[in-house]
């Protein structure tokens, strides 16, 4: 029985899941939820109902990030495993900080910035300008470097632009005109290339007994 993904197309915790499993091309079957109407399959499984979720044989991952690290493990060794997460330790905790810093900062302010209107103690700008702390980084950073950790992509990257792009969808005009050079050109290498547009394909809401959708599609043939 294939791994089961709960997933969610426009979570950015189920597209940097969904793109690690695609670059690896680690197939699972895949269930879209609709998070106001979540199934029951999922909801019984009892704690937490978020999106992804991975069931492999009864073992649960309700972590965007360890779904990521199923996929590095599942994967026999390859060029590619070894790049998105490299055997130096030094370098794993430089990503793992690097996504922690993503997943606890910046996305409190993302949250803020999105939905201004439902915190309204301080302006939308106020809360733009406190992500954009995090997107000076990542521009400095990306003004050395193709990728965050040198010249080649790694899961920091992966878990990152997912975040990046929902902040830069907030006001498409304004991170047009913002200057982070560095930061587009990074950003636009992934929403702009096939892997995305292969992760992004829509599907129904999940239904008990539905034939099986495997992801990614180009291990269906
Ligand atoms: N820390 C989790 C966060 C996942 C998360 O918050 N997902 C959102 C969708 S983007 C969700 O499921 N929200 C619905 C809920 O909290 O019930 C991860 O990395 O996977």
């Amino acid at each position: 029985m294939p791994a089961i993904l709960y997933s969610f197309r426009r979570c950015p915790y189920a597209m940097r899941a969904r793109y690690t499993l695609a670059l690896l091309s680690q197939s699972v079957e895949l269930r879209e939820v609709v998070l106001k109407n979540k199934p029951e399959a999922l909801l019984k499984l009892g704690g937490r109902s978020t999106v992804p979720q991975l069931i492999v044989d009864g073992k649960r991952y309700p972590e965007s990030f360890d779904i990521m690290m199923w996929a590095i493990n599942q994967a026999p060794a390859s060029s590619m495993s070894l790049q998105l997460w490299p055997q130096s330790k030094v370098m794993q905790t430089k990503i793992q900080t690097w996504v922690s810093y993503n997943d606890h900062c910046f996305k409190y302010w993302l949250d803020r910035y999105k939905y201004a209107d439902r915190y309204p103690e301080f302006t939308e700008e106020f809360y733009r300008q406190k992500g954009e702390r995090f997107l000076k980084r990542l521009d400095v950073r990306l003004s050395r470097y193709p990728y965050l950790m040198g010249e080649s992509m790694t899961l920091a990257d992966v878990a990152i632009f997912p975040f990046i792009r929902q902040f830069a969808g907030v006001k498409p005009t304004w991170f047009a005109d913002s200057n982070y050079p560095n930061l587009k050109r990074w950003l636009s290498g992934f929403v702009d290339g096939k892997e995305f547009a292969a992760i992004m394909s829509k599907y129904e809401p999940w239904q008990e007994g539905q034939p099986t959708i495997i992801f990614p599609t180009h291990l269906n043939s």
